[in-house]
């Protein structure tokens, strides 16, 4: 079994860091579990463009708050703690942190290694181990 906290996180290499986020990566895809958990905090006021083309993801919201739009209808949904969203169509949208950090529980199938950077239309490339 592999227990760990989010201390033994920070500090390490599975933290990645951009202006508009920080992700804490509790579980990677060298875990082996077919899946990523992340414990990431989204910055107050702050906009990012994201596509998860190869990727699923589903974001529970324990924190703070903020919006999402999704870009084919230009719907926007207000996010606050207890909100889940799924990325279940590898929907394209903007996440919006509000008026406080956005704390954020992230689930990503297929699992993220941790190398992979955002390109330019917010997508991740589809790496593995
Ligand atoms: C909620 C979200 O998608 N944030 C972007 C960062 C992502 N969670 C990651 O790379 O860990």
């Amino acid at each position: 079994m592999l227990v760990k906290s989010l201390e033994d996180v920070i500090g390490t290499e599975d933290v990645t860091s951009t202006e508009n986020w920080s992700s804490r990566r509790l579980l990677l895809a060298k875990d082996k579990m077919g899946f990523s958990l992340h414990d990431t905090i989204i910055r107050a006021g702050t906009e990012t463009h994201i596509w998860y083309k190869n990727h699923l993801e589903a974001v529970y919201c324990i924190e703070g708050n903020g919006e999402i739009e999704t870009v084919a209808d230009g719907k926007v949904y207000p996010i606050k703690a207890g909100t889940v969203y799924a990325l279940d169509q590898h929907d394209e949208h903007y996440l919006r942190g509000g008026t406080e950090d956005m704390r954020m529980v992230c689930v990503f199938n297929a699992p993220l290694t941790g190398k992979e950077t955002h390109d330019e239309n917010g997508v991740y490339p589809l790496l593995t181990e």
